[in-house]
């Protein structure tokens, strides 16, 4: 298969936070209006919030490496980007990580209080279902390829990902974990929505069998890097590097890979990860373009 034109990761992210944030805003504006307050104000707050657009980016790179064309995977990414905005508002509440910065700003909590910032989280949830059909309308695809990526997003937010993963996270608070059950925290929290983002972009170019086992392995690895890396950086970074409050996980008593392995060797394993990572897309003679260089940035980004 011919590699496709590669961009740089930060041509990539440049591209994919401009297109997801227009979007973003014009469900931040209808929200505002259409959601009474202080709701609606705080619903719009966590959707302007400016993330870096990773798992956006992938959803793109993914897309184009399984040949789509045209700007319709971008509704996908914002969807993605929701349901991430979601978990970042419910995980800074005091009952999870309880954090004061996010994303350089007050989390949403500590602006709104925890009943608006809780109830405001939820209702992101229905909203990323409705981003999500939207986007399946504008890719033209029919309802079956509307319910396939909704149940790719849908698994990887619920118990079998992201909150399953969040839920070992919390209730493992003070007790040190072995590296396997460190990697499935990390698989779930973490890794199973940027694994998704991948597994979308490849739904959104209506990608084959092939292709799409190897996004979704590409997905897998480079979710897991993902996090080593956020370990290493939680241990590394200052607080205004990273808009958000450094050294969280040693406070809270996390297992981290930087606890269990050390920085060096925990860059390492980011690195590996991010190599299989690639190697998955290489082997199965997809066209690896951006989501090579995406794979770089993910594990030598300094935020
Ligand atoms: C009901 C138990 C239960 C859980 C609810 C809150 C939640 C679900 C899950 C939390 C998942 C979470 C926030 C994992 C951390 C993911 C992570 C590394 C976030 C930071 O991602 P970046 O660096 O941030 O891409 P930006 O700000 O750039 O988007």
């Amino acid at each position: 298969m011919a590699e496709v034109a590669s961009a740089s990761a930060a041509q990539l992210l440049t591209e994919a936070r401009d297109a997801t944030d227009a979007l973003l805003e014009r469900w931040a504006r209808r929200l505002e209006t259409e959601v009474p307050a202080p709701e609606g104000q705080a619903l719009a707050y966590a959707l302007r919030s400016p993330g870096k657009r990773v798992r956006a980016a992938l959803v793109l790179a993914a897309f184009r490496s399984a040949g789509g064309e045209g700007s319709g995977a971008v509704g996908v990414a914002a969807a993605v980007e929701t349901v991430h905005a979601y978990s970042l508002v419910h995980d800074d509440l005091p009952c999870m990580d309880d954090d004061d910065m996010r994303r350089g700003r007050p989390t949403t909590h500590r602006k709104f209080g925890v009943p608006v910032a809780t109830r405001a989280g939820y209702l992101l949830v229905p909203v990323a279902a409705q981003v999500l059909a939207e986007a399946a309308q504008d890719l033209g695809l029919d309802s079956a390829g509307l319910g396939q990526m909704a149940v790719a997003l849908f698994e990887a937010g619920g118990i079998e990902g992201m909150v399953g993963g969040q839920y070992l996270d919390l209730s493992a608070e003070g007790r040190l974990l072995e590296l396997p059950e460190l990697m499935s925290v990390h698989r779930g929290k973490t890794g199973a929505l940027i694994r998704a983002a991948c597994t979308l972009g490849g739904i959104a170019a209506g990608a084959g069998p092939g292709m799409m086992s190897a996004l979704t392995a590409y997905g897998e690895e480079i979710g897991l890097a993902f996090q080593i890396a956020d370990d290493v950086l939680d241990a590394t970074a200052t607080s205004v590097e990273l808009g958000k409050t450094a050294g969280r996980d040693a406070a809270l008593a996390k297992s981290t890979y930087v606890r269990v392995l050390g920085i060096d060797e925990a860059r390492a394993e980011a690195m590996r990860h991010a190599e299989q990572a690639v190697a998955h897309l290489d082997s199965a003679g997809v066209p690896a373009g951006s989501l090579r260089a995406l794979a770089d940035y993910i594990v030598t980004r300094s935020k």
